[in-house]
């Protein structure tokens, strides 16, 4: 089925996060962002849809990379044309990312479910149709009432509870907050949160990812007692000596690498390194949805689960469609934001979590993102 046009719709909607200098998502003041609609259509008249952000597929992208790969090919020949633009990376300045990468293979996802009349993760093969999902706070920060001492964390914990979240991943402090990072207030925090959740929620530290070896040894140690689930990003993942030596010197399970570059390629020698407990990918991250399957099959091979980084439609339909992985990440969360409220471009959210804390994957065809197209034809823009 022969692909003929790639197109991109740039809208606007209204949102109220704001961004810090180390790219960690805030609460704000009402504003407009800007949001991009990647399209890919086929002969048929079929369409595939992925959203990110309007940088990661600007003009020069598209006319340099993504058409003259994707153009006249068979949209089911997801991993040929996955396989020509990774090639297409390294003569491309540092331009075509892997972000890029991973929106045009999600398009090409949801092309085949909506062709199909299947959600992908059924097409990725079935595990499951709902999953425990953990609530993912926002990093602190120094707003009252927000999260910004130890108590905040323990008030916000208890109402995640009552929400239905069986678990609870804390993000802590880091700079730009004037205090951070902190590794006594971060272990606070975490000691707060288990004080008001009691045992039997499953509890994670996210914190600071610059630590040094003795600080990320002492706040592993300190959460290990208060029975966290694992440890995720304390230190450069760049450095995976580091890992192994942490994970050497903890019980809790170390979990990563999350942001690190390599696609599967540093998972792989993250496994051989024994820098890791548990494997860690996303499909923004290493490339796209297949890139993530192959990272949570290649920890499946060697005995480990691997917990998929990040929320929305693509990261849960890899969940949905592998066993060894126990949470799916809903977030990020603040006691100023209501994560269910629905996003103007969109009719429902993609994630609905019950009383229980299980989301339901959804059974639309394709990724199951539930398109506002009207509202987003109404503030395009631009389109190239
Ligand atoms: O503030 C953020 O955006 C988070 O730290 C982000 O990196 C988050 O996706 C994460 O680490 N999740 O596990
Ligand atoms: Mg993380």
């Amino acid at each position: 089925m022969k692909i003929i046009q790639v197109s991109v719709d740039v809208f606007s909607y209204p949102t109220r996060r704001s961004v810090d200098s180390a790219g960690h998502s805030h609460p704000g003041a009402e504003s407009r962002a800007n949001m991009g609609l990647l399209r890919i259509v086929t002969e048929d008249g079929n369409e595939g849809y992925a959203f990110g952000l309007p940088e990661l597929m600007r003009p020069h992208l598209m006319d340099a990379f993504v058409r003259k790969v994707l153009v006249g090919q068979n949209a089911f020949d997801r991993e040929r044309i996955w396989q020509a633009l990774a090639h297409w990376q390294r003569g491309s300045a540092g331009q075509l990312t892997d972000r890029s990468l991973s929106l045009v293979e999600q398009a090409l996802w949801d092309w085949a479910g909506r062709k199909l009349r299947m959600p992908v993760y059924k097409l990725l093969g079935g595990y499951r149709d709902k999953v425990r999902a953990y609530g993912s706070t926002m990093c602190g920060d120094e707003l009252a009432g927000g999260l910004a001492t130890p108590e905040d964390y323990g008030r916000f914990a208890e109402k995640l509870v009552a929400r239905g979240y069986k678990g609870i991943k804390l993000h802590t402090w880091m700079p730009p907050v004037s205090f951070a990072p902190d590794p006594k207030m971060d272990v606070k925090a975490c000691a707060a949160v288990r004080e008001a959740v009691g045992p039997d929620i499953a509890l994670m530290l996210d914190g600071y990812h610059w630590y040094n070896r003795s600080d990320a040894l002492y706040i592993g140690q300190q959460i290990q007692k208060l029975g966290f689930a694992w440890f995720e990003e304390p230190m450069m993942e760049e450095s995976a000596e580091s890992y192994a030596w942490l994970a050497e010197n903890l019980t809790i399970p170390v979990l990563g690498p999350e942001s690190l570059g390599g696609k599967y390629h540093s998972r792989a020698a993250w496994v051989g390194s024994r820098s890791c407990d548990i494997l860690r990918a996303g499909v923004a991250g290493v490339g796209g949805i297949t890139p993530c399957m192959k990272v949570a099959h290649l920890a499946e091979s060697f005995g480990l689960d691997c917990e998929v980084h990040g929320n929305g439609a693509a990261n849960l339909a890899v969940v949905g469609a592998i066993r060894n992985c126990s949470w799916y990440e809903r977030g990020l969360l603040h006691p100023f934001l209501e994560y269910d409220d629905v996003p103007a471009y969109l009719n429902s959210i993609a994630d609905p979590m019950d009383a229980d804390g299980y989301v339901h994957l959804p059974q639309r065809p394709g990724l199951g993102e539930d398109i506002n197209f009207d509202y987003i034809e109404a503030h395009t823009l631009s389109r190239h």
